[in-house]
């Protein structure tokens, strides 16, 4: 882990690739705190469930009475198939499709899950330091806990991975990506991915630069679970709680979510950084300030997290 010293910062952004989730920018304070230089990897989630035989959510039955608490009501039950133990995993189409319809590019696939994170044929043989996968917010926090640790808050999360860079657009600062910052994606997406920087799929950890405080991959590769509600009015709530112009202490996110990408989930948790599916013509995550929400049983892919800790 590393020391992230303490400090006020600009939280959010104005740049124009900034979505109205990131707005307005305010001045935030957190205390200091130690922080996982790297996401989470394959060999450490492998110690915690050897340990615990703690079983993810992807491992286990959708349980649809809980399922339909997240859906428009009235939605059919799916079929047995689609309950059956699970998690989504990314499929290219071969052309180009539709960005507003993500199931183009993601489908439900039975036997998905952190050991076996591409499909029920994959497995993460070999792959011990690459970051661990598949794993929703609950089995996050289980594994923080575990560990003596816990989910960053969503503003020691942003203030970190500006790594002293108050108010830049980048974690490395104004320059616009490139191949050499970050793993995102190159080429057009979803369908043509030139793998510029090297991976066409997660790196492992610690492969591209780290930011002015040593962390690594605060910036695409995979997404990082935060401890707080996801509102998409987060920050205007919080301004007019605090008072304009004035300093949010140790902000710990809203007490409801509110997400329009979920307009049906009673929970939405954040999730900060952006992946190597992340490419401009798409989704521009991998800025600092950038923010979404999933339900805290989602699991996917590109989805992984890191923890905190105090002194
Ligand atoms: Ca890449
Ligand atoms: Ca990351």
């Amino acid at each position: 882990m590393v020391w992230i010293p303490g400090g006020t910062f600009a939280m959010g952004s104005v740049d124009p690739l900034a979505r109205p989730d990131e707005r307005p920018v305010h001045q935030v304070r957190v205390d200091g705190f130690w922080m996982d230089a790297t996401e989470v990897t394959n060999k450490q989630f492998a110690m915690f469930v050897a340990a615990t035989q703690y079983l993810t959510t992807a491992e286990k039955p959708i349980d649809w009475e809980e399922l339909k608490k997240q859906v428009p009501p009235g939605t059919p039950k799916p079929p047995d198939e689609m309950l059956k133990p699970g998690s989504l995993v990314f499929t290219p189409p071969d052309h180009r499709v539709d960005l507003r319809d993500v199931s183009q590019w993601w489908q439900f696939e039975a036997g998905t899950n952190w050991r076996h994170p591409a499909g029920p044929e994959s497995s993460i043989d070999g792959k011990d330091g690459f970051p661990v996968v598949q794993v929703s917010w609950d089995d996050a926090v289980a594994y923080a806990k575990w560990a003596g640790k816990r989910l960053p808050t969503e503003a020691e999360w942003e203030f970190a991975a500006r790594g002293g860079l108050d108010g830049k657009v980048n974690v490395w600062g104004d320059e616009p990506i490139d191949p050499k910052h970050a793993n995102t994606w190159q080429g057009h997406f979803p369908d043509k991915n030139t793998a510029d920087d090297g991976y066409a799929g997660a790196a492992p950890v610690a492969k591209f630069p780290p930011n002015g405080y040593g962390l690594y991959d605060m910036a695409g590769n995979v997404w990082e679970w935060c401890s707080d509600l996801y509102r998409v009015d987060a920050y205007d709530m919080l301004v007019a709680q605090v008072g304009p112009g004035k300093v949010a202490v140790n902000p710990t996110g809203p007490d409801k979510s509110v997400d329009p990408r979920n307009p049906d989930a009673p929970v939405v948790r954040v999730q900060r950084g952006g992946s190597y599916l992340c490419n401009d013509s798409y989704c521009a995550s991998y800025r600092p300030s950038a923010r979404m929400g999933s339900t805290p049983d989602s699991a996917a892919q590109h989805l992984g997290f890191r923890c905190v800790m105090k002194k």
